[in-house]
């Protein structure tokens, strides 16, 4: 087919014009990719290739690891430790960050990635996605540490997602507009499909885990009963509801049609602030929908404003459609 832009000459005509990609971020991107299409295909096998169930182990937050999350995250650790464009690897199901081994060169950032979002979701073929984030090494002549990863989601230089749907698409942002990449299975190669996604500022959909309703927090209350109220409530408007459980595929829908994604923190355990981790699901996601003119924050800042103070830590999460993220941010401050 004629006209169409692969993703590698996407990224070569980014660094052509905006001369802010250097050529070993691009090659760093390709690499993340193409690990993607690997895990794709893995996916894709499902049974065929015993890829079910249980891996037997947890991983560091506790969880039960599916066998698909390990096998993504070798993946993702095999094909990036040689490429010669990182300093180390973080990654949701490990606990300590991963150096590159000696025998490689180094490069100069850092890379943080969940292997496979929504892992409750494998074993019933519904979608699941991987998710990364991308970090320079400030001090580099320092050997990396769990210090160096602990930066605010501003300081991301490219994030992205992979969605393992009835299509395979690859979204990337380096800072200059969201981009969607297909895979075309028979070529082998991501092709662009979507530039400069946005999300339109006003909303009627909304996705919460509402099995949690009595756990909430006042202000989260207060938003979702004028939600459910709909016209006959002060919001004038009925609201439907979505809730995939894979981060990915939720976001991915706001992407294209609008909505806000929520996992608040709730009164359970304050320990606990939400469900969802900073560094590898909040932050690459909210410099996500901010490039494509949506919003993100705890309830009470920018997500992206947060400065992180362990590589694991969870965050309450409201992003998306900027009305709507506006409005129940709005009455965390009013409510306390
Ligand atoms: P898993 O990868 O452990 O399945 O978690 C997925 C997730 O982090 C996020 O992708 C979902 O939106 C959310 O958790 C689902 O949470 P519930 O299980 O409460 O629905």
């Amino acid at each position: 087919m004629q006209g169409r832009i692969t993703l590698t000459q996407y990224l070569i005509e980014q660094q052509r014009q905006h001369n802010s990609l250097p050529a070993d971020l691009r090659l760093l991107i390709e690499v993340v990719a193409r690990a993607c299409k690997m895990i794709s295909h893995n996916v894709g096998k499902g049974a065929l290739g015993n890829f079910l169930g249980s891996a037997g182990s947890e991983n560091v937050q506790g969880e039960v690891q599916k066998k698909l999350d390990v096998v993504s995250n070798d993946i993702l650790l095999e094909a990036n430790e040689w490429g010669g464009n990182l300093a180390a690897m973080a990654s949701e199901e490990l606990e300590q960050i991963h150096l590159i081994p000696h025998r490689y060169p180094k490069g100069e950032y850092l890379l943080l990635f969940d292997p496979l979002d929504g892992s409750s979701n494998i074993d019933v073929n519904v979608s699941i996605g991987t998710i990364f984030s991308v970090l320079r090494h400030t001090d580099k002549t320092r050997t990396p540490d769990e210090q160096s990863f602990l930066q605010a989601g501003t300081q991301q230089v490219a994030a992205g997602y992979a969605v393992y749907g009835p299509q395979t698409v690859f979204v990337l942002t380096t800072g200059h507009g969201v981009h969607c990449f297909t895979l075309d299975r028979e070529l082998g190669s991501w092709v662009l499909t979507q530039s400069n996604m946005r999300i339109p500022h006003a909303t009627h959909e909304y996705a919460i885990n509402a099995s949690n309703a009595r756990h909430w927090h006042p202000p989260v209350q207060r938003y979702i009963n004028e939600l459910l109220m709909g016209k006959d409530g002060e919001r004038k408007q009925d609201f439907n509801m979505r809730w995939v459980a894979s981060m990915v595929a939720d976001v991915h829908r706001i992407l294209n049609r609008g909505g806000i994604f929520m996992y608040p923190a709730d009164q359970r355990d304050p320990t606990k602030p939400g469900r969802l981790r900073l560094m590898y699901e909040a932050n690459p996601i909210a410099f996500i929908v901010e490039q494509a003119h949506g919003a993100a924050t705890n309830g009470q800042q920018r997500i992206l404003e947060l400065m992180p103070t362990q590589l694991h830590e969870r965050v309450a999460v409201f992003l998306g459609s900027k009305d709507e993220v506006d409005r129940v941010t709005r009455y965390h401050h009013e409510m306390g």
